[in-house]
C-alpha cells in the first residue's frame, strides 16, 4: 500500500520511520511519501496561506498549492483522497478495514484555520475526523490514520494479533498480563496461569464484557 501525505510540516512525520511502521517500510510493505505543499505554490514569496474572506481569526491554506500537489502525486485520481478535519466523519474501526483495501491513499493535512473549501470541493473524496476535539494541525490525525490502516497490511502485524483486540468483536479488549507473576503485591489471575484454554477464553470474554459495560456501554447496544 502507498500512502502520500501532503503537509506544510513534513518534518513532523519522522516518527513514522520508527518501530513497526519503520519496519513495514523497510520491508516494502508500506510506501510512505511525505510531500511539502509549499513546493507547489505558484506564489513568488512561497505563500501557502492567507487571511479568510469574511474576516475571522487565523489563516486559511490556499487552494492552488494543495490542488497542484494533489494533481502531482495522484494525476489519474486512482487514490482515495482524504482530508483530516474535525468536520469529517469520525474515524471508526470499520472505516479502517475499508481504507486498508485501497492501493493508494492521499492524506491532506490542514493547518491553522483549515483549507480553502474549493480545495475540498475539487480534489477531496472524503473528510475524516479522529475525534471531537480541535488540534493545531491535521498532521497528528494523519499519523493516527497511517498507523491504524498499516496494521492491516499483510505481514505488518501477525494475524493472531488482529483478533481479540478492542473493537474487533464489538467489545473492548480484556486485561493483559506478563511476567513476573507478582508485582507490588498484585498477582496475575490464576486462570491465566492454569493452561485451561476454555477457562481462559471464558474469563477473557467476561472481562471484556465488564470493561465494555464500564467504559463504553454504547458498544453493547
Ligand atoms: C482534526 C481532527 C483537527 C483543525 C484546524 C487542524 C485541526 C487545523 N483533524 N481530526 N479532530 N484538525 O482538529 O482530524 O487546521
Amino acid at each position: 500500500m502507498k500512502i502520500t501525505i501532503l503537509t506544510l510540516f513534513p518534518e513532523m512525520f519522522s516518527a513514522l520511520g520508527a518501530s513497526i511502521l519503520g519496519r513495514a517500510q523497510k520491508e516494502g510493505k508500506l510506501e510512505l511519501e511525505v510531500v511539502d505543499i509549499r513546493d507547489y505554490t505558484e506564489d513568488k514569496h512561497k505563500k501557502c496561506d492567507d487571511y479568510p474572506f469574511g474576516g475571522g481569526a487565523g489563516m486559511v491554506m490556499m487552494a492552488q498549492p494543495i490542488g497542484s500537489a494533489i494533481e502531482a502525486v495522484d494525476p489519474g485520481h486512482g487514490a482515495r483522497r482524504i482530508y483530516l478535519s474535525p468536520k469529517g466523519r469520525t474515524l471508526r474501526q470499520e472505516h479502517i478495514f475499508r481504507l486498508a483495501e485501497e492501493e493508494h491513499l492521499v492524506l491532506l493535512c490542514g493547518h491553522y484555520e483549515g483549507v480553502d473549501q474549493r480545495a475540498i470541493d475539487l480534489f477531496i473524496d472524503e473528510e475524516i475526523s479522529i475525534g471531537d476535539y480541535v488540534l493545531t494541525g491535521g498532521e497528528l490525525p494523519a499519523m493516527v490514520l497511517v498507523d491504524c490502516v498499516s496494521r492491516y497490511i499483510d505481514g505488518v502485524i501477525s494475524p493472531s494479533s488482529l483478533v481479540d483486540e478492542s473493537f474487533s468483536d464489538g467489545l473492548l479488549e480484556y486485561p493483559q498480563y506478563t511476567r513476573p507473576v507478582e508485582y507490588r503485591g498484585l498477582f496475575v489471575p490464576e486462570v491465566l496461569r492454569g493452561g485451561n484454554h476454555a477457562e481462559i477464553d471464558k474469563w477473557r470474554h467476561e472481562q471484556a464484557l465488564k470493561i465494555t459495560e464500564k467504559n463504553r456501554p454504547d458498544l453493547l447496544k
